[in-house]
């Protein structure tokens, strides 16, 4: 049966049909009893486990290979006709290459298979914001997480019409034969392809691929930008909202501050923080002069450990209903899951998410090959199950942005927060980020990369070209956010967390939006403005550094001071990184900048 008239979606349906030759073509409704009979029979196959439908009603788990747990980032292409268009930082592939060799690997992988068709939208359906995509995939897994994290069915296919144009993602899971993995973007064709993965990222073509490798593409060459932010609101006593989009690396936070709850005397005060997203902004020019993000995704990819009633109560009460969990530990007591630190009650009787019995006798948390979740163990969990969910989540024209905020995983040198300049020089704080890798992507953690506006696995063209597209936008905007860079993870000399981190860094916002509204006034230093520490409200601050080390103003002034000496090493990193990586293209803004921080630091 066929659901739409539109030729171009029959055709590619056909030809990828023809290619990987599946034995049923299953188009992708929306209904609720079609998602019903497919988790039914993923329970059946073994792909999904049903958990305790009482405590986690309509809550399943699933395991990935033990080879295929994160996004795979060297393998990972952009594949533009000239390879300068992809730039020095992506992995290239020539197209024709490109295609040839995915049609050599999934070739008839699909027989005796069945291939489902999904219709989605990024965005509310048929907003002006929103794109339609269409992914084939032989997983049910696929079918099901696109479920939750998109808009799927068919009124997708009505949205599209006759002969509207769509991105095209083709993902067939093969033999998940990490040699073979390839996870190709072809921003020229509105084409993405997937093969031999079934974990997250490199299948959820909607996510990272589309919405950000391939919507930055298009946002370059429309005058929009697709990044990689979450989006929250905050309400004032007096009832007035702000926006503010935050863009961290992956598994750095950007849930757990989308949701933040406030500390109780902001709470009493009436202050309120919602969330509109956790993971990627679209963002255009409004008609009056200002910046306006919506979050294109229907749902949140998170990362489950360290997930628990302290950090992220709100994230957590999101998993409690109609969510997939990802190489999580299953506790065969009550068939619920656990993970490293959700709790201190370490189940007696559990399966590890390889799928083998736990030991918690022998689990040491700092030996990852005795924990019983993966550490990039993951939960796909319905927006609207959020207790946070901003009433602004479905609107078609999305919010105003007063602030953008970038932050990385820095143990030191960059200050708990400050304040750039201008606009201009916010696209260079932004492009000089730098943060300590995390489990998100195969390769070793804790390792300090350059992470421009965390896009860096994301940016689907030349990082050159992406940084002079910043300044472009802010040259379109009379009113453009004001722009800010935060660092949550200053340690100590023993390595603890200075900072307390979590529903406290609501005293941090408060002084960004302060700062945007020209509220309070800020130290003008090498790097930019930054705060007097008494602007920082730490009243009511209850928190151990270290056993016994509680946290005070001195700390406070410590995690807000530059240093010059590092500052100094600071900017000649940074111009390393323009030379010798990103190599061309830099703006003449940003060497402006660099040039300013040198003299400055001198
Ligand atoms: O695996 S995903 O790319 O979807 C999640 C992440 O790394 O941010
Ligand atoms: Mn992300």
């Amino acid at each position: 049966m066929s659901y739409t008239e539109n030729k171009k979606v029959l055709d590619f349906v056909n030809q990828s049909a023809e290619l990987a030759q599946p034995d049923n073509i299953v188009w992708i409704d929306g209904s609720e009893a079609q998602l019903a009979e497919l988790r039914q029979e993923a329970v059946k196959s073994g792909e999904l486990i049903k958990l305790n439908q009482e405590l986690l009603p309509d809550c399943y788990l699933h395991r990935t290979k033990v080879n295929d747990v994160a996004r795979v980032e060297d393998r990972t292409f952009i594949c533009t006709k000239n390879k300068e268009d992809a730039g020095p930082i992506n992995y290239w592939m020539d197209p024709k290459q490109a295609y040839e060799l995915a049609s050599e690997i999934a070739r008839g992988t699909m027989k005796g298979r069945t291939m489902y068709v999904i219709p989605y939208s990024m965005g509310v359906v048929g907003s002006d914001f929103a794109k339609i995509g269409i992914e084939v995939t032989d997983s049910i897994y696929v079918v099901l997480n696109m479920a939750i994290m998109t808009r799927v069915g068919l009124n997708c296919l009505e949205a599209l019409g006759k002969d509207g144009d769509f991105i095209k993602g083709f993902h067939a899971k093969c033999d998940v034969d990490a040699e073979k993995r390839y996870i190709m973007h072809f921003p020229e064709d509105n084409t993405i392809i997937s093969v031999n993965s079934a974990y997250g990222g490199n299948v959820l073509l909607g996510k990272k691929c589309f919405a950000l490798r391939i919507a930055s593409y298009l946002g370059r060459n429309e005058g929009w930008m697709a990044e990689h932010m979450l989006i929250l609101g905050v309400t004032f006593p007096n009832g007035e909202k702000k926006y503010v989009a935050a863009a961290f690396p992956s598994a750095c936070g950007k849930t757990n501050l989308a949701m933040l709850i406030p500390p109780k005397h902001y709470l009493e005060k009436g202050y309120k923080v919602e969330c509109v997203g956790d993971d990627i902004a679209w963002i255009r020019v409004g008609e009056d002069g200002r910046l306006w993000a919506v979050n294109p995704e229907n749902g949140f990819f998170g990362v489950a450990p360290g997930t628990n009633e302290h950090s992220n109560p709100n994230a957590l009460a999101s998993t409690q209903k109609g969510t997939i969990f990802t190489n999580v530990a299953l506790n065969t007591d009550d068939m619920t899951v656990w993970w490293e630190g959700l709790n201190k009650n370490l189940p007696e009787h559990a399966i590890d998410w390889t799928g083998k019995p736990w030991n918690p006798v022998k689990f040491d948390k700092k030996d990852k090959s005795t924990c019983a979740a993966h550490p990039n163990s993951r939960f796909t969990a319905p927006a609207q199950n959020c207790p946070c969910i901003s009433p602004e989540f479905n609107s078609k024209q999305g919010v105003p942005l007063s602030a953008i905020v970038f932050g990385g995983r820095r143990a030191s040198t960059t200050p708990l927060v400050y304040q750039s300049k201008d606009w201009n020089h916010g696209v260079f704080v932004g492009s000089a980020m730098s943060s300590e890798t995390t489990a998100a992507a195969t390769g070793a953690v804790g390792v300090l990369r350059h992470d421009p506006m965390a896009m860096k696995p994301f940016t689907g063209y030349h990082m050159g070209d992406y940084f002079q597209h910043w300044i472009n936008m802010g040259k379109k905007v009379a009113n453009p956010p004001k722009i800010f860079n935060v660092n949550w993870f200053r340690q100590d000399e023993d390595g603890n967390f200075i900072w307390p981190g979590f529903g406290d860094n609501m005293r941090v916002l408060e002084w960004i939006l302060k700062r945007c509204d020209e509220k309070v006034d800020a130290q003008d230093t090498a790097i930019g403005f930054v705060p007097y520490a008494k602007d920082i409200d730490i009243s009511e601050l209850d928190y151990e550094i270290a056993p016994g080390k509680k946290f005070g103003v001195e700390d406070l002034e410590h995690i807000l001071e530059i240093d010059k000496d590092k500052w100094a090493a600071e900017a000649v990193e940074i111009e390393n990184y323009y030379t010798n990586t990103v190599k061309s293209r830099i703006p003449a803004e940003l060497i402006d900048c660099l040039e300013a921080l040198k003299k400055n630091t001198k």
